[in-house]
């Protein structure tokens, strides 16, 4: 759902501009120093990027799911390590306040998202729990009015960043399943947290992941998201189904970036006393990328309309990443073979996102995990 298609153009245009002048230049040197800018970070906060999903009450933008994708389709078309600088506080660090917080917690954090003042990030992953999410040990146990942490948390994207975690824990520890778990807003200079060394990636660099690790930490009972136990994996779930949705976005912007730099290769390119562009081999490796990003973006657009309308979308969430994440990854390999040589050389940049693009297939749910669910939604619905 598009609430005002000039407003919304003008925020797509400013962000495909900013990508365009100040984020491209930059791209080498992030990879090199392994840091964002501090000049760039807060021009995302006075663009205003870091309130794209916190409602307008809370000082953010409020945009729809639609309005936001389209805003990701050209912020993901540079290294995915500056969509990171955002990416959880947009995305799946603050939308459990902004679904299920109470109105207290909702005014108490939120603005301080919104405005890039504080960032979030989202702890559910653990050394024992991956995929598995609901099996996760992290404990939180009630003491007065407080509830007691312990547990450690894996590959923690902005954790080293983080003001606040929006951190999944058992406050059950006797029920060992998804209704165990719950969902806390732990401020993240807490005492007894600390921060295992930033994990050295494949790529990506540039955004940063970590351990967290909870020892006895007191986190107040006001601060269990929507103020009751047992709700906080079914809160990630819905969180992961939107975020799936970002991801591919942001999966089709990067696709069409290596798509644009391939065509331009192609038509410079010149080898046999032609263009390689004008070679068929290389017309049909050019012609699939524009095919799968057509697609991908189509489902991206209709998965977001479809949850903008108020209808589930696991199942086309899960889709979407699956085809975005997949699409992706096989864009950037015919990228490489497009360049050739110069496609496995580092001043290139291609061989980068090659690498940076492998983590969509994995994060926010595995490939194999998406087929799961896409299988087990289907398998239901069959059986009614
Ligand atoms: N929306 C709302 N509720 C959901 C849901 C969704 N999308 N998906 C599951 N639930 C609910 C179920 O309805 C069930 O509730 P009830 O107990 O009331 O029936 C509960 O959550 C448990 O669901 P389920 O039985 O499906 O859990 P499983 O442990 O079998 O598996 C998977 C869940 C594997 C799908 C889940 O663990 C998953 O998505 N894993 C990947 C985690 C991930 O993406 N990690 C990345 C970390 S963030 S970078």
């Amino acid at each position: 759902m598009i609430r005002d298609e000039e407003t919304l153009q003008a925020l797509v245009d400013t962000v495909a501009r900013f990508v365009r002048e100040r984020l491209v230049p930059l791209e080498h040197q992030v990879a090199e120093t392994d840091q964002i800018p501090p000049d760039v970070v807060q021009d995302m906060r006075e663009m205003g990027l870091f309130g794209l999903t916190i409602p307008e009450a809370h000082g953010g933008l409020g945009l729809t799911m639609e309005e936001e994708v389209r805003v990701l389709l050209e912020l993901g078309q540079t290294s995915p390590a500056f969509r990171s600088v955002i990416g959880t506080t947009v995305g799946i660090g603050s939308q459990g306040i902004v679904f299920d917080g109470t109105p207290e917690q909702q005014a108490k954090w939120l603005p301080k998202l919104a405005s890039g003042e504080m960032i979030a990030s989202f702890a559910l992953t653990e050394p024992g729990a991956g995929s598995d999410a609901a099996s996760l040990r992290t404990t939180a146990i009630k003491d007065g009015d407080h509830y007691v942490v312990n547990g450690s948390k894996r590959y923690i994207t902005n954790a080293p960043q983080a003001g606040l975690f929006t951190l999944m824990a058992r406050t059950d520890p006797a029920n060992k399943g998804a209704g165990g778990v719950s969902a806390f807003i732990v401020d993240a200079k807490s005492p007894g947290i600390s921060l295992g060394l930033v994990d050295r990636k494949m790529g990506q660099r540039g955004a940063h992941t970590c351990d967290v690790i909870f020892e006895n930490v007191r986190v107040p009972a006001a601060n269990l998201i929507g103020g009751k136990e047992g709700q906080g994996f079914r809160m990630a779930m819905r969180v992961l189904d939107k975020g799936r949705i970002h991801i591919a976005a942001i999966c089709v912007g990067v696709a069409k970036r290596l798509l644009r730099d391939s065509l331009a290769y192609a038509a410079e390119r010149q080898q046999f006393g032609q263009a390689i562009g004008d070679f068929q081999l290389v017309q049909a490796m050019l012609a699939d990328s524009q095919t799968e990003i057509y697609a991908a973006e189509c489902m991206v657009l209709d998965a977001a309309r479809r949850r903008d309308s108020g209808r589930p979308v696991s199942t086309e969430a899960a889709c979407c990443k699956l085809f975005a994440s997949e699409m992706c990854g096989r864009v950037a390999d015919r990228a490489v073979q497009i360049f050739g040589g110069a496609g496995y050389m580092a001043e290139y940049g291609i061989e980068r996102f090659y690498r940076d693009v492998r983590l969509f297939r994995l994060y926010e749910g595995t490939s194999q995990i998406l087929q799961l669910v896409i299988g087990r939604n289907l398998m239901r619905e069959q059986r009614g």
